[in-house]
């Protein structure tokens, strides 16, 4: 029943996204829930990041690789649409999102919060401030893509909804998010997915 084993935190938005695109793949698979570097994840990913992936003696690491596999070692519809100008416009957001966009909402700022890593553990302002900028460009960028957004909820869904979900719950991104009305509707209608509805995280503290 489990033979495909995602391995890595809930919370960490590339291993959502890989738990999303298996959900909406329709592919059963087991949650290991451990961190980065743990020997697990070491010992398939050479800088000990999550997630990585096992199937039947196959291992794979970086969330592009998985999500990838996902779509194609499956039956199901297809998460990259055949269309060329489509799968190229899906290539770049996913490109787009797990580069710049991950860079400077979530690595810059969201975790600025999250891991402020202050001696008290409350959020480093000058941190947060200095990140502000290119987390509000961030979601301006993502809120004007909107309008050629490729529908069908592919790959590049399955990148955006963790950040997107994520910002929305931050004080500087979630204003950023109330100024981004298409990005907020698409975020509304993701949320209702099986495939998200299935895979929402816990929350710390929950
Ligand atoms: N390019 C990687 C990035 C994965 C990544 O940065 N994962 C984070 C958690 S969201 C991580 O493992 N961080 C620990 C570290 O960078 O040492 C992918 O797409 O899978």
């Amino acid at each position: 029943m489990y033979d495909l084993e995602i391995v890595g935190a809930p919370l960490s938005n590339f291993v959502w996204t890989t738990r999303i695109a298996a959900e909406e793949k329709g592919v059963p698979y087991k949650l290991v829930p451990v961190g980065p570097h743990s020997p697990d994840v070491d010992a398939i990913h050479p800088w000990g990041k999550i997630p990585v992936l096992r199937h039947e003696g196959f291992n794979l690491c970086e969330s592009r690789a998985i999500t990838t596999y996902i779509d194609r070692a499956f039956p199901g519809r297809a998460l990259v649409p055949d269309n060329a100008r489509d799968a190229a416009m899906v290539e770049q957001w996913t490109s787009l999102l797990l580069t710049t966009i991950d860079k400077v909402v979530v690595r810059d700022y969201l975790l600025a919060y999250v891991f402020p890593g202050t001696p008290d553990g409350k959020p480093d302002r000058a941190r947060v401030d200095a990140a502000v900028p290119a987390m509000q460009k961030a979601i301006g960028v993502l809120e004007a893509g909107m309008d050629n957004w490729v529908g069908g909820f592919t790959i590049a869904d399955c990148y955006l909804l963790p950040i997107a979900f994520y910002a929305r719950s931050m004080p500087e991104s979630g204003e950023a998010m109330k100024n981004a009305p298409k990005l907020s509707a698409w975020l509304a209608a993701a949320l209702e997915r099986p495939s998200v509805k299935a895979t929402i995280p816990p929350m710390p503290g929950q």
